[in-house]
């Protein structure tokens, strides 16, 4: 173990796994840390395993090793359009079926997730490098909880939209990020399912294995063919997918830059669109907060998860007047992240996802130093292999920075400082996402105050980064549009006909 060195080796590593072969964990070698992953996985279309067309395929690493775990096919125009034609045949059969009957494959598929959650909670661990405690505590039983929550919707429909007739819309083509592979899958395909509609899913090109799994359990489930279909590739498979004809609806969850490319793609195609982009939250401290739980908070708020999390607190407002004494306790909290092996059950902090990322993350910090910030690293021994950095802080930080306009997407908090409540609502505003925000204080009046004024969709109060199926989740501005999650989720896969409410 060298100390802080983020040394990288060349990623494209031949597959070393023989068919059925068990993955171990070398730097955590408790027999019982294992799953089995095939060496090579095909694309999930109309119920089936199927060989892209092209026969290519491509490897996904454990971003903790650099070690191939399996090799993934890269699905191409002509396999995109078969999973959309598996889709379209499968519509008009799924969409007759009585939300009794759909509820029951939602509840059937969160039951095997929970009771396979072992299993899909290393499986995520190892193809995405976080920590095991958090697929094993947040991602599998979120991503189960989102089938069961949609699944309790599938027979209400008419209740969640009263006087009007929801229909479902047709085939939903849907695309996901890195940073909760399994997680975003769930969030995407339940309410799909539960409102009547099949779908094309495309998960990220570094962590589709959890996807791919997620289709064992659809069998498992008996969900018919064609209803739900898993293709895996890079983005110009995602970009077939959004452009195929096919499509009544569009999903997407990842990068502004992107979202603005599927935005234009649509276009004039009568296509439906959701968009949950980046984010670059606020997170407020004022001088009455209980200053020990706020730094539990901002610490979860922007480590979890190494930082990669849309919705993260990465940067920090916090009243002048407490400023030092608030850093001073940061910094002896981040000394305390355990940063290491993601399987280790201790672990706080585990790889940074990629290579690009962790090389996006550099660039952001090298420009926060040399625009005259002060950076605070947690000192820690970083492993000799994969992609990591330490816990980073940095203070003296102005709007103008680019640590505190951009999204770094990793473990790297921005730190700024405000006098007033107005001067915090307007530092927080000053951005051009708008997805969370989170207010530490005492007095419940200032957090209303706070909140109403604050352009995001989801304000946290003394409490940072929780999620529930319930709740509605999505943005403003450059941080996208529509809703995920809740009655507001559900009405982005449905249209409603009749009636004299609005919807
Ligand atoms: P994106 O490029 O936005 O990737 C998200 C998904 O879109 C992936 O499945 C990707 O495939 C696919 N995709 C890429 N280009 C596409 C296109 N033209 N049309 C349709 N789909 C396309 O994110 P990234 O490259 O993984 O990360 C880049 C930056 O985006 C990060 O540094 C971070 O700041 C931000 N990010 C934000 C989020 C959220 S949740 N807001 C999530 C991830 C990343 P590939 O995987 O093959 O590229």
């Amino acid at each position: 173990m060298a100390k802080n060195d983020q040394k990288t080796q060349d990623s494209a590593a031949k597959p070393e796994l023989e068919f059925g072969r068990v993955w171990r964990y070398e730097q955590a070698p408790e027999a019982t840390d294992h799953v089995t992953i095939a060496p090579r996985h095909e694309l999930f279309v109309d119920g089936a395993w199927t060989k892209p067309k092209s026969g290519e395929h491509f490897a996904t690493i454990d971003p903790a090793t650099e070690k191939t775990l399996s090799e993934v096919a890269q699905a191409g125009d002509k396999d995109v359009d078969a999973a959309v034609k598996a889709a379209q045949r499968a519509f008009p059969k799924w969409k007759a079926l009585s939300g009794e009957d759909r509820a029951r494959y939602l509840f059937r598929i969160a039951r095997i997730l929970l009771e396979r959650a072992r299993e899909f909670a290393v499986l995520e661990t190892l193809d995405n490098g976080k920590p095991i405690k958090e697929t094993r505590d947040v991602d599998v039983p979120l991503a189960a909880q989102h089938f069961f929550y949609h699944a309790g919707w599938a027979d209400k429909l008419d209740l969640l939209f009263p006087g009007q007739t929801p229909a479902p819309l047709g085939v939903v083509g849907q695309v996901i990020p890195w940073n909760f592979p399994l997680l975003m899958a769930a969030w995407k395909i339940a309410p799909a399912l539960a409102a009547g509609n099949t779908v094309v899913l495309k998960p990220a090109e570094t962590s589709p294995l959890t996807a791919l799994r997620l289709c064992e359990v659809l069998q498992q489930a008996g969900l018919p063919p064609g209803v739900v279909n898993v293709i895996t590739g890079d983005g110009r498979t995602g970009q077939a997918l959004v452009r195929h004809p096919g499509l009544a609806k569009v999903a997407f969850t990842g990068s502004t830059e992107v979202g603005k490319e599927i935005q234009k793609a649509v276009a004039g195609r009568g296509v439906e669109l959701t968009l949950e982009l980046g984010g670059k939250a606020a997170h407020v401290v004022f001088e009455d907060a209980a200053l020990d739980q706020a730094v539990e908070g901002v610490v979860r708020g922007i480590f979890f998860n190494q930082g990669h999390v849309c919705c993260a607190g990465s940067r920090l407002l916090v009243q002048e007047s407490v400023h030092d004494l608030f850093v001073e306790k940061l910094q002896r909290r981040m000394a305390r992240i355990r940063v290491g092996s993601p399987l280790d059950k201790n672990t706080d902090m585990g790889a940074i996802h990629s290579k690009a990322q962790l090389a996006r993350i550099r660039e952001l910090c090298a420009a926060g130093a040399e625009g005259g910030a002060s950076m605070h690293q947690a000192a820690c021994d970083l492993p000799g292999k994969g992609f990591w950095f330490p816990p980073t802080m940095f203070t003296g930080v102005s709007m103008s920075h680019r640590i505190a306009r951009e999204e770094v997407f990793g473990p790297v908090l921005a730190v700024l400082t405000f006098r007033t409540p107005e001067e915090a609502v307007e530092k927080a505003n000053n951005t051009s996402y708008g997805l969370s925000a989170g207010i530490w204080t005492d007095k419940g009046a200032r957090i209303l105050w706070c909140a109403e004024r604050m352009k995001a969709g989801v304000v946290w109060n003394n409490t940072f980064n929780r999620f529930d199926a319930a709740s509605p989740f999505g943005g403003f501005k450059e941080s996208g549009f529509g809703r995920e999650g809740g009655r507001q989720g559900m009405r982005a896969y449905v249209k409603l006909e009749g009636g004299l409410l609005p919807g």
